[in-house]
């Protein structure tokens, strides 16, 4: 089995210091965070960005300086901006951070309920994404929330429409009005995807720990963070991403999986060097 990587969705775009008072908003919570998560064992952070006051934002130059800010703090971390960004946020806003040509991007597979609200992307809008993902160079993460995400983009990169293989997936399960976070239906996601490709799993609220321990133990890797799941336990709010990497590497470590560092992830998500 290839070792862990642990990605850290340090922020989201939904969550709030109300839930949570350590969900950074400002660069300076932005940084601190990522290290925290660094610092754990998080070989990955997946990156939204906020103004100061926690509205959810894609814009170019906050991503520029925020992504900048992470790179000096965690050598050779490898950082995948959001272009799902906030739910209501046109395509063009979203796809902002590809203008950096950052080697990674999410690219979400397909429209969905997202709690009380509908989280678009049709095929015109995923189309246009996927081709700003190959002109720029960028290796998607394929979010898949729903079961028929998965079949939609392996038909898009059939046709040549978003990038081929390898291909990265992460199979984002448990969020309200999405596939819920089971064992098996990660299991029945992970059989779909081609030979070579790689996949993580995040398990959404209190599924995250437990979601986690099956991709450990099925070779997968795994995302938590505050854009997931803001309890260490239930009903104990966790005091930084670095706690919840934390608990990730001491599950990894007594099921035998070791923990990637950030090259040895790109050797694995097959990034150039
Ligand atoms: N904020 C969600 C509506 C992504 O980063 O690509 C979408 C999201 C997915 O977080
Ligand atoms: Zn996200």
């Amino acid at each position: 089995m290839n070792k862990l990587i642990v990605t850290a969705a340090i922020c989201g775009a939904e969550v709030t210091k109300e839930q949570n008072p350590a969900v950074p908003y400002t660069v300076e919570e932005m940084v601190r965070e990522a290290k925290s998560a660094f610092d754990a064992g998080a070989a990955v952070i997946h990156v939204h960005v906020r103004t100061d006051d926690g509205t959810p934002t894609q814009d170019r130059e906050r991503f520029r300086v925020v992504l900048d800010a992470i790179k000096t703090a965690c050598p050779g971390v490898i950082l995948i901006p959001s272009t799902g960004g906030a739910v209501g946020m046109t395509p063009e806003e979203r796809l902002q951070p590809t203008e950096l040509f950052p080697e990674m991007a999410t690219l979400d597979c397909g429209t969905c309920n997202f709690s009380d609200d509908i989280f678009v992307n049709d095929m015109p809008t995923m189309r246009a994404f996927g081709k700003r993902m190959l002109e720029n160079n960028i290796k998607p993460e394929y979010e898949c929330f729903e079961i028929g995400h998965l079949d939609t983009i392996l038909t898009m990169a059939k046709k040549g429409l978003v990038p081929g293989e390898p291909m990265q997936f992460n199979f984002v399960l448990g969020v309200p009005g999405c596939a819920p976070a089971t064992v098996g239906n990660l299991d029945y996601l992970v059989r779909q995807i081609p030979a070579g490709s790689t996949w993580t799993a995040t398990g959404i609220g209190r599924h995250a720990f437990t979601l986690a321990a099956a991709a450990i133990a099925m070779g997968g890797n795994v995302r938590v963070g505050f854009e997931d799941n803001l309890n260490i336990a239930r009903g104990v709010p966790a005091k930084s991403n670095g706690e919840l990497v934390e608990k990730i590497v001491r599950i990894a470590k007594e099921l035998g999986r070791g923990i990637a560092n950030p090259d040895e992830a790109r050797e694995i998500l097959s990034l150039k060097k």
